[in-house]
Parts: structure tokens; C-alpha cells; sequence
């Protein structure tokens, strides 16, 4: 049996939780907030994680990787190594070069922070460079990597709308606004399991708020 530990807020345990159910895995959620994750499974403290039948595991792509690998019924990455690839390709776009770069506004975006003038102009740049970059491989049709729902859509679905979200409230604009992400998005969000994801994230979100503050 598979454990994924995390909380339901979170968009890297998203895309693992999204994948497992996509793939039809059975699993249980064991909810580990940020400050309570058990250091011996993820040694920086990061969500998620994964409890094996061999051993705990932490990095989202990593996770992806190995659920995949051990369970390839319900294929989200392609036999093909080429084709796998370029779903890799995308997955590290949508991680390395959208999110993790969007991730410096969050502070004022999300929680209620402020960042830099000077930080801003940076990031924004960068964010322009890599997202016209990665409309180049992006195929939104109807899936972000071509004609099949795979593991780049998992990182498309919970990456994408955080990028939107934090340069429009950062900028006064969506940097995603020339893509068709928000219909790719709508088309997404009539899958079932994106349903539920969304739904907990929602639960969940809520449940994080109402948190004494520590
Ligand atoms: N590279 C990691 C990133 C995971 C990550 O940053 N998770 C956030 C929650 S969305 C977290 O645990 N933050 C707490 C921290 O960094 O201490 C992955 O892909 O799993």
C-alpha cells in the first residue's frame, strides 16, 4: 500500500495525489503539515512524501517517477523513450522553469508580504523569457503535451493556475494570458479526479487558514 503524505493544499502533492488516482492506484493520505513532516522521509521538511512498501520517498517528480516505473498499467508517460522524454521535458519546464521562478512572488501574492521592486522586474523578466519558451513545446491539444493525458498534464493542472494567479495579482496580468491555459484549464477541470483534487484543495485551504498561528 502507497501513502502520500502532505496536505491537500499543496499543488506538488496535488500532482503526486492527481497521478495516483489518474493511474487507478490504491493509497492512503496521511495529512503532514508544513513543520510536522517526519524528517527521516523527507529530509528538508518538504511535502510530499510517499510511503512505500520499501521505504519512504520526497521530491514530487521523483515520486512521479517511481509510481510510474512500479505500477506502469495506466500509462501516464509514454513507452517510447523519445515520447517520455519530451513529457520529462515538460514537466521540468512547468516545475523548474515556471513555478519555482513564479514561486518568488508568492510572499504578495498569497500571503499577504511584500516583494521587492527590484525582485519584481527580475522575476517578471524571467518569467516572460521561459514562458515563451515553453509555449514552443506546450501543445494544448487537447493535452498540454499532444493528443494523451499524461504525467506533464498532472503538472500542467496544478502549476499552470498558480502562475496565472500570481502574476496577475502581482503585475495587474495573466503572463499565461497568451496560451489557451485557461480553456486547456476549463477542459481539464471536467475530469473527475481533477474534481476531486480541486475539491480537497479547497477543504483543505480552508482547514490551513483556520490554523492557530504559530
Ligand atoms: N521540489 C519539491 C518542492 C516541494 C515543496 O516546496 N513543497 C512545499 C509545499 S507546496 C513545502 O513543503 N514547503 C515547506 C518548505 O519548503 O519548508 C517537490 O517537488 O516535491
Amino acid at each position: 500500500m502507497l501513502t502520500l503524505c502532505g496536505f491537500s493544499a499543496s499543488n506538488y502533492y496535488n500532482k503526486v495525489k492527481l497521478a495516483l488516482l489518474e493511474k487507478g492506484l490504491p493509497f492512503t493520505e496521511e495529512l503532514a503539515w508544513v513543520g510536522e513532516v517526519d524528517r527521516s522521509a523527507s529530509p528538508l521538511g518538504k511535502v510530499p512524501y510517499l510511503r512505500t512498501p520499501q521505504g519512504p520517498l520526497c521530491e514530487s517528480a521523483v515520486i512521479a517517477d517511481y509510481i510510474e516505473a512500479a505500477h506502469p498499467g495506466h500509462a501516464l508517460v509514454p513507452a517510447d523513450p523519445y515520447q517520455a522524454a519530451k513529457v520529462r521535458e515538460l514537466i521540468t519546464f512547468l516545475e523548474l522553469h515556471l513555478e519555482l521562478v513564479a514561486r518568488n512572488l508568492y510572499p504578495q501574492a498569497f500571503f499577504g508580504g511584500t516583494v521587492s521592486d527590484t525582485a519584481k522586474e527580475k522575476v517578471g523578466a524571467q518569467l516572460e523569457k521561459n514562458i515563451a519558451a515553453f509555449a514552443q513545446l506546450a501543445k494544448f491539444g487537447p493535452y498540454v503535451g499532444g493528443d494523451s493525458f499524461t504525467m506533464a498534464d498532472c503538472a500542467a493542472i496544478v502549476h499552470l493556475p498558480l502562475v496565472s494567479s500570481a502574476t496577475k495579482i502581482v503585475y495587474g496580468r495573466d503572463y499565461l494570458a497568451d496560451l489557451p491555459v485557461r480553456e486547456y484549464l476549463a477542459r481539464m477541470g471536467e475530469r473527475p479526479h481533477v474534481q476531486r483534487v480541486n475539491a480537497d484543495r479547497k477543504t483543505n485551504t480552508a482547514d490551513m487558514l483556520a490554523r492557530p498561528k504559530k
